[in-house]
């Protein structure tokens, strides 16, 4: 199956338990949703394959284990990742101030340099019980120069955007030599450090898959 991949790229999530790191990989890959998504014990991977371009990628996604416990099998994981998903959940401050006091440290010691970083703050359908605001967070991704969106793997909300933001920037990244990206799948906004607070809607699109 894999014999004429021209390109292999591994995306790496992170963050605290119960964010939704396994929710937006099973949103992305199969567009399922449960409610009581079973807690991931050490790593799971799945792999989807697209064409960029006219060439063949595939790519590797690393779900990993919010709980502490878990915490040195993860960081060997992280190495050799092209891309890192540090994900918070908007209803839990902690969890955000975790990424930047325990997640951050451990990618940035097993990345690589070139690596790719977006902030995801998921579960913006809850609205009502925010505790992280989009201000802060665009704030804390431009100041680590990373991509940011919020997301809801419950009613879709930006999940298909922020893999195309992330393989975007992968391509360009990692991709040798290329000369036309014109013509890539992802639209024009490959690039974009991270998206102004005006960009983020207030409420998230109800839009169910
Ligand atoms: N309301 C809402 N709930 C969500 C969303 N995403 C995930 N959840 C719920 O949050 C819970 C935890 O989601 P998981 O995807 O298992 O979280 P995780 O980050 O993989 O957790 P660990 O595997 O323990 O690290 C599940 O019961 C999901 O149904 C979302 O966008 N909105
Ligand atoms: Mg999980």
């Amino acid at each position: 199956m894999s014999e004429d991949v021209e390109y292999n790229f591994k995306i790496i999530l992170v963050g605290e338990g119960g964010v939704g790191k396994s929710s937006l990989i099973r949103r992305y890959i199969h567009n399922q949703f449960d409610f009581n998504n079973p807690m991931t014990i050490g790593v799971d991977s799945e792999m989807k394959r697209l064409t960029l371009d006219g060439h063949s990628v595939m790519l590797h996604l690393w779900d990993t284990a919010g709980q502490e416990k878990f915490g040195s099998l993860t960081s060997q994981f992280i190495r050799g990742s092209h891309a890192a998903v540090l994900v918070y959940d908007i209803t839990n401050q902690k969890s955000f101030q975790n990424l930047f006091r325990r997640w951050i440290d451990k990618v940035r010691e097993w990345g690589t340099n070139n690596m790719v970083y977006m902030l995801i703050g998921n579960k913006a359908d809850e609205e009502e019980k925010r505790q992280v605001t989009q201000e802060l967070a665009v704030n804390k991704a431009k100041e680590n120069n990373m991509l940011f969106l919020e997301t809801s793997c419950m009613n879709c909300f930006n999940v298909e955007k922020a893999f195309q933001e992330i393989i975007g920037q992968m391509w360009n990244k990692n991709r040798i030599g290329s000369q036309n990206l014109n013509s890539v799948i992802l639209g024009p906004r490959r690039g974009i450090q991270a998206l102004d607070t005006e960009e983020i809607p207030k409420k998230p699109k109800r839009r169910w898959c």
